[in-house]
């Protein structure tokens, strides 16, 4: 059936299945489209999650969903291989090393394939499709050939690297000219932007002015697509509302209790090495044995969540966290009291919300990150203005969350101490700081972010009609 107006496209369907059929997935993305797409009667085209699933569209809460098949194969070589092991890390400035395999190169082309004929069979005439992340940036070129009526957007979640980095990449042209399919194409810092704009110029030779990029068309003309950053954020009243609930705020004295009523340090991360876990155990671990904090006054939280268990980098990633942790503890721990709670597990939000509530001082300290929610999820849970949230400048977030300690995590010296100012941090500091933090992240959220982008998407079908007098 192809009438829908507005078409989103990602990796994944935005529902799980369980025992009782298919439930829409909790997270911010979800909460933001799921509104838009079901007011505008509109697609989601996306993989089930299961590889050799082949099903029908079907509804969910009132949300048209257009599954696409994968088979176990394509799964390994485009999700796990060629997204997972080439782009993920070479565009998070090749933290672990990216592995250039062509048998995952034709697998991603053949199943941006499928999604762009997906999403070109369920759009109706002139409408919106809006193609999310690194899995699919063929997408939009694909879209534009098939349906040159379409108005295509794309949103970038990780970043997008410097020239220096990115011309590695023996695709390099291709995936450009693959996202320069869109009509606007979303980042969520401006280094972002600026570093896909640079890559065009160069490796392209196509003229640029400020965020507008001039791409020739099939029929000799031009036509401008634009790249801009469009930061992205959370549901901070969903979050707001679970931090004031009274069961929520126990069980956070309950953790506390029962962490021995002292400081509380927390980590909440996929277990992913894009996000310096293991450069923050090794700064605490060191200020616990050089005696500058004890193990009776202050622990540390890290919840750890399964993620990419099937590619070998982060097998590894794992076993090296897990002997760190160990190290640590052994080191430090009393019979009482242990230094590090490792988490490697899945929680509800209400559970997350009540840590969030619990820790004195959120450590995010990615090398390398696209935005990181949890930064913002900490600061919409303090409702009570106060904790103190230690965020490295490599994170998109650390754009917009000013008054956040800010941390070079590599600078393990630096980071010691920006621990210890938090934990010694006074409580009129905390308030002020927080209270900045919060304002900017309910008054810029997902919503607002969802808002823009869509109205870009707007201005840029305006004036495709005008431009075909239509
Ligand atoms: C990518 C980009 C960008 C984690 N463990 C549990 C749990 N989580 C939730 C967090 C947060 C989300 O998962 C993780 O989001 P992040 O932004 O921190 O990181 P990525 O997964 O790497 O996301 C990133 C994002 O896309 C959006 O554009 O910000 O830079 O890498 O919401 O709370 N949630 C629950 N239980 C857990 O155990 N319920």
């Amino acid at each position: 059936m192809s009438d829908a107006d507005l078409v989103i496209v990602a990796n994944r369907l935005p529902v799980d299945r369980d025992a009782d059929g298919w439930r829409t997935s909790p997270g911010g993305l979800v909460a933001a489209l799921e509104p838009v797409v079901r007011q505008t009667k509109g697609a989601w085209v996306g993989w089930p999650g299961q590889p050799d699933l082949e099903l029908q569209p079907f509804e969910v809460d009132g949300m048209r969903l257009v599954p696409v098949a994968l088979s176990e194969q394509e799964v390994e070589l485009h999700y796990e291989g060629f997204a997972n092991a080439t782009i993920w890390p070479l565009y998070h400035d090749v933290i672990a090393v990216p592995r250039y395999r062509r048998v995952w190169w034709d697998a991603y082309v053949r199943v941006n394939e499928r999604f762009a004929q997906a999403a070109a069979a369920a759009a109706a005439p002139n409408a919106t499709v809006w193609v999310h992340d690194y899995q699919l940036q063929l997408v939009p070129a694909m879209l534009r050939e098939a349906r040159p009526d379409l108005t295509i957007g794309y949103f970038h979640h990780i970043p997008f690297p410097a020239y220096g980095l990115y011309s590695q990449l023996p695709w390099r042209r291709l995936v450009l000219e693959g996202l320069l399919g869109a009509d606007v194409i979303g980042f969520q810092r401006v280094a972002d932007a600026s570093n896909f704009t640079a890559c065009v110029r160069r490796l392209l030779h196509f003229e640029t002015r400020a965020s507008g990029i001039r791409v020739p068309t099939a029929d000799g003309g031009t036509r401008v697509a634009l790249a801009k950053a469009f930061p992205i954020s959370i549901d901070a009243a969903a979050y707001v509302e679970l931090a004031g609930r009274a069961e929520v705020q126990e069980r956070a004295r309950e953790i506390r209790e029962s962490l021995g009523g002292r400081t509380v340090l927390l980590g909440v991360d996929r277990l992913d090495y894009t996000k310096g876990i293991r450069h923050r155990l090794k700064a605490y671990g060191e200020l616990l044995d050089e005696g500058r904090l004890d193990v009776e006054d202050v622990v540390l939280v890290q919840v750890a969540s399964p993620s990419r268990e099937r590619v070998a980098a982060y097998v590894e990633l794992r076993d090296e966290i897990e002997r760190t942790v160990a190290r640590v503890n052994g080191n430090s721990d009393t019979v009482g009291s242990s230094a590090v709670r490792y988490l490697h597990q899945s929680y509800p939000r209400e559970e997350m919300v009540a840590l969030f509530l619990a820790a004195d001082v959120m450590l995010v300290t990615a090398l390398r990150d696209g935005m990181n929610l949890v930064a913002k999820e900490y600061a919409a849970s303090r409702v009570d203005n106060r904790g103190v949230l230690i965020l490295s400048e490599f994170a998109g977030a650390a754009d917009e969350l000013r008054t956040a300690l800010r941390v070079n995590p590599h600078d393990i010296d630096t980071l010691k101490n920006a621990i210890l100012e938090a934990i010694e941090m006074p409580a009129a500091e905390q308030s002020r700081r927080m209270r900045t933090l919060r304002r900017r992240v309910l008054d810029n959220d997902i919503e607002a972010w969802s808002r823009a982008c869509l109205s870009a998407l707007a201005e840029a079908r305006d004036q495709r009609m005008k431009r075909s007098g239509s």
